[in-house]
């Protein structure tokens, strides 16, 4: 193994193999690093992540905690590329500002949300498979043929609603649910779900997130793709909570991001900046917890490749991430009372 245990941010990773380099990290830094299974998903994989505590919180507040959140969205794979990376640098880098970031603060951080979902994303379907359905049809869920097979732009959980499956587990938390942005239909890109909380995925990490809501300091989760900082919330226009601080903060953290590479990303909160959404998990977090730093990025790019970001952009795409997050901790210091 090499120093990442063979990992590494040149392609895309499968669940497999990102889970066994967590495995990997907390056998290699068993002082800092403990592997954390949030809850299951629908077709019963585990939802791991990895709490990292250097054993020195210098922030001196309650709210020492940070939660970060990635591949909530399947096919979003700069997602989990972009997460894994910052968990590497916390745990590797050398640059006095990652070090004093990444011991600043105890870091909960799950690089996928929808397991089943982004391991759909990874399938090909193959003409044998079409010939067990065609031979077996008894024995083989028509859903999995139309919907489930050979799908790199899944972007859902994959629980079966009738002809359907899955639900977008960024329309399913319990605040303000179905309140604007978000389909019933079950068949839909942004069906929310049969209620709050219907998938088992957004349930059990919302009971997670619980057990250290009240410590949060930050809630940071990532998207693609658009090159957005975007912030609550999603159901209205309206200015609310600290939406002044946000926005500059949003400000400040964008301008870092744009340094290095020249990366144009534009901040303000979900419904202006994007569209009208409902049943996100920042929201949720936000109202729950008034957690005061609560953004979400929308990766690169702005459309060229969209969904299909080529994997050589991974690593200018963190870098320049990194650059923006470590603006962003610093300028919610000064301006956070
Ligand atoms: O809370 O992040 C939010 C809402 C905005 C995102 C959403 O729809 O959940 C924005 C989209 C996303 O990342 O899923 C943007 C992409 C391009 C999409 O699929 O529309
Ligand atoms: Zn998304």
């Amino acid at each position: 193994l090499t120093r990442e245990g063979g990992f590494g941010w040149k392609r895309y990773h499968t669940l497999d193999e990102i889970y066994a380099w967590l495995e990997y990290l907390g056998k290699q830094y068993p002082g800092q690093v403990r592997v954390v299974d949030g809850g299951r998903t629908y077709q019963g994989r585990p939802i791991k992540g990895v709490v990292l505590n250097f054993g020195r919180q210098t922030n001196g507040t309650e709210r020492s905690t940070v939660f970060i959140e990635g591949g909530i969205h399947a096919r979003e794979w700069i997602s989990p590329a972009t997460v894994t990376y910052i968990v590497n640098q916390f745990l590797t880098s050398e640059q006095p500002e990652v070090r004093r970031l990444a011991e600043s603060y105890e870091w909960h951080i799950f690089p996928s949300f929808n397991p089943d979902g982004y391991v759909n994303t990874h399938n090909r379907v193959s003409a044998a498979r079409f010939f067990i359905f065609y031979t077996h049809i008894s024995r083989t869920n028509v859903n999995d043929v139309f919907f489930n097979s050979q799908n790199r732009l899944w972007r859902k959980t994959l629980s079966v609603n009738g002809f359907c499956r899955g639900a977008d587990a960024n329309r399913n938390w319990g605040y303000k649910w179905m309140s604007g942005g978000a389909s019933n239909n079950p068949c839909s890109d942004t069906f929310a779900g049969r209620k709050a909380f219907s998938e088992i995925e957004t349930r059990s990490m919302a009971e997670y997130i619980d057990t250290v809501g009240k410590k949060l300091y930050a809630y940071i989760s990532f998207h693609s793709y658009s090159q957005l900082l975007l912030f609550p919330y999603g159901h209205t226009k309206a200015h609310l909570d600290n939406y002044d601080e946000s926005l500059s903060i949003g400000k400040k953290t964008i301008a870092a991001l744009a340094k290095r590479y020249g990366t144009k990303y534009v901040t303000g909160n979900v419904a202006e900046t994007i569209y009208v959404a409902s049943g996100g998990s920042m929201d949720w977090v936000k109202a729950k917890y008034r957690v005061p730093v609560v953004f979400t990025y929308e990766l690169r790019d702005t459309g060229d490749y969209g969904f299909l970001l080529p994997a050589n952009q991974i690593i200018p795409n963190a870098e320049e991430v990194l650059d923006s997050l470590l603006a962003m901790f610093k300028e919610a210091r000064v301006t956070i009372a």
